[in-house]
């Protein structure tokens, strides 16, 4: 068992399960059972499990193919004991949604689209559990005259809200999180990253109950960071869960171990989501699973799955003991205070303070020695500096 920490871990059952096939070949492992794939998450360290509907129940199932094949993946959640924390629905494979699913161009395949995703809330409420992520992979063009952009948004916003509402109707108790990528598998996706979701959901009706689930990769994808972005979806009060992997700069969606891309990046993510904001002892924090959306290299045979599976939970592990100890050390406390990481915590103008006080303020700006002022040494890079200490020792 790699979890030593209590801290929550979990898969999507399409991570371990991912056979290998990409856009130049064909599987190269054989397909894992899920009740299989729960079994030895529990066994890596996982508290708990996700997954797409089509990942357990392939598409077009019949009823009592989907009850059995749902049966067994409760018996096995039930065996490990672990979680059942998200449900997701996927519009991305079936060539029906080669247009998408709530966006698409076809209005017959949008209210298909719905319906599948609301079969699929019933489950999330069913199976117990509170996190239903929407990850519109098709939602976008190749070609920017492919689609009205306005017709697109304001059919994305119908599908989300008609989902956020039957969610309040029926009284479940669960959170919609929107997940932003770029790009892959369409040539631009709608609400491509973080800032773009959060600039949507606050357009919704029902905005209340939908949030986000930041992947590391996607937003590394467009080159954004992931930790920043975390930070101003806590600072929305929209982290509602996490993907993790790893990425190596501007490229194809990777899905590589966490820790297995920027490290010094996933370092500060591990730091900011165990350690929470350091000038900021009261601010929001992330209190939901730790989960990782990750693919086994292609390379890899069974034992590679399995021992990239680990792989994930030990990356964290070991860096939630560095930024544990980053945080602790007295050296690094004191390079805080001097890089005003603590100054920047208090408000700009003092309690009570008015615009037209500060107008009067004349030390803030008709004394102000600007030139003096720029004669301040951050100490930013000793700070990363001590970080890297931590990070990899000496
Ligand atoms: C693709 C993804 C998706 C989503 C998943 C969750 C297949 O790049 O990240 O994984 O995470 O659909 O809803
Ligand atoms: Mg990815
Ligand atoms: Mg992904
Ligand atoms: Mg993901």
């Amino acid at each position: 068992m790699t979890n030593n920490s209590g801290i929550n871990y979990s898969f999507g059952l399409w991570t371990v399960g991912w056979q290998g096939q990409d856009q130049f070949g064909g599987a190269s492992r054989a397909p894992l059972p899920a009740a299989e794939s729960i079994h030895k998450l529990a066994e890596a360290g996982a508290w708990g499990f996700t997954f797409h509907d089509d990942d357990v129940v392939p598409f077009g199932s019949d009823d009592a193919t989907r009850d059995r094949l749902l049966g067994e993946v409760k018996t096995a959640a039930e065996e490990t004991g672990l979680t059942i924390e998200m449900v997701t629905t996927n519009l991305f494979s079936h060539p029906v949604f080669k247009d998408g699913g709530v966006t698409s161009n076809d209005r017959s395949v949008r209210r298909f689209a719905l319906r599948k995703v609301l079969r699929n809330v019933d489950l999330t409420a069913e199976l117990g559990a509170k996190t239903f992520v929407m990850w519109g992979g098709r939602e976008g063009t190749e070609y920017d005259g492919a689609k009205d952009l306005h017709a697109a948004l304001e059919r994305y916003r119908e599908g989300v809200d008609l989902v956020a509402g039957y969610i309040k109707e029926q009284g479940y108790d669960i959170k919609i999180a929107l997940e932003p990528k770029p790009n892959e598998p369409r040539g631009d996706i709608f609400l491509p990253t973080i800032g773009h979701a959060l600039g949507f959901i606050a357009e919704l009706e029902h905005g209340d109950i939908v949030g986000l689930n930041p992947e590391t990769g996607h937003e590394q994808m467009a080159g954004l960071n992931y930790t920043h972005g975390l930070a101003q979806a806590l600072w929305a009060g929209k982290l509602f869960h996490i993907d993790l992997n790893g990425q190596r700069s501007i490229k194809f969606d990777q899905d590589l171990v966490f820790g297995h891309g920027d490290l010094l990046s996933a370092f500060f993510t591990v730091d900011l989501v165990e350690n929470g904001f350091p000038g900021t002892p009261d601010g929001p924090r992330y209190t939901g699973p730790r989960h990782f959306d990750y693919k086994p290299s292609r390379t890899e045979t069974t034992v590679g799955v399995w021992d990239s599976a680990r792989a994930n939970i030990e990356s964290y592990e070991m860096l939630a003991r560095k930024s544990a100890a980053y945080r602790a050390d007295p050296e690094v406390q004191e390079a805080f205070k001097n890089a005003g990481i603590f100054e920047l915590a208090t408000p700009t103008l003092a309690a009570g303070e008015t615009v037209a006080d500060l107008l009067a303020d004349t030390s803030s700006f008709e004394d102000f020695d600007a030139d003096a002022a720029a004669q301040r040494d951050f100490g930013f890079v000793r700070l990363n500096q001590l970080a890297l200490r931590h990070l990899i020792g000496s």
